[in-house]
């Protein structure tokens, strides 16, 4: 059995949940704090970053949510994410860089920062021109989702693919965060709304960070 070493909130870890829960993988959750990891955590990680996912009967341990998704892509054929022409697979992962670097910075990353680590590490409140600058900055990349949805069925292409995956879970935390402006983004809302009803989104929809409550919108699926 898989175990995944992760917290509600980690994007990177819902994105590799998303895949599991496509391709029909099995899993435990076990909840760490990168914040403040325990020795278990930091001997299976030196990077000290979640995910990573263990398997102990096959004594596999995995870290890194792009080297966690390229190896169940490799060895699951079920639900293929990452598929295709050269050409096609190299637009996923342009796309799942773009999502897991510049997204995460520009959003999901300060308001983590802002919401959560300042209210559960440093008890400080957070400031307002992180979060508006965060939520300001979300608008542009939800403009571009826009235009690609506009120009094509899926993000990267014709199929899901492992860029709606990167995409889905960066908005499920920025939006649990309260950093989504839905409006003007009807494309993207539609778009996240199937995601929404999908069985593998269902379990994190449903999880909650104790401290921290998401808007009343969040796991609405029509919202
Ligand atoms: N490139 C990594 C990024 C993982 C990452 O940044 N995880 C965050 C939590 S969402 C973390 O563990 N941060 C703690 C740290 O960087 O020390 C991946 O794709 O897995």
């Amino acid at each position: 059995m898989w175990q995944l070493y992760q917290f509600p909130l980690c994007p990177f870890s819902r994105k590799i949940r998303l895949l599991m829960g496509e391709k029909g993988v099995a899993y435990d959750l076990v909840r760490e704090h990168p914040w403040a990891p325990s020795d278990t955590f930091h001997n299976l990680n030196a990077a000290g970053r979640t995910p990573v996912l263990v398997n102990e009967e096959k004594g596999i341990t995995l870290a890194d949510s792009r080297a966690i998704a390229e190896y169940l892509e490799e060895t699951i054929d079920t639900s293929p994410m990452i598929n295709g022409t050269a050409a096609g697979r190299a637009e996923i992962r342009r796309l799942v860089a773009l999502f897991d670097e510049n997204f995460y910075a520009d959003v999901t990353a300060p308001l983590l920062h802002e919401r959560m680590k300042k209210r559960i590490i440093t008890r400080q409140p957070p400031d307002s021109r992180q979060l508006r600058d965060a939520m300001r900055l979300a608008h542009g990349h939800l403009d571009y989702m826009d235009w690609l949805i506009d120009n094509r069925p899926w993000l990267a292409g014709s199929t899901m693919s492992m860029a709606d995956l990167a995409a889905a879970a960066q908005i499920s935390v920025a939006d649990y965060l309260g950093g989504i402006d839905w409006k003007g983004h009807e494309q993207t809302r539609g778009w996240y709304a199937v995601f929404k009803s999908r069985p593998s989104f269902r379990p994190l929809l449903s999880e909650r960070m104790d401290v921290i409550k998401p808007p009343a919108h969040y796991s609405q699926v029509d919202a």
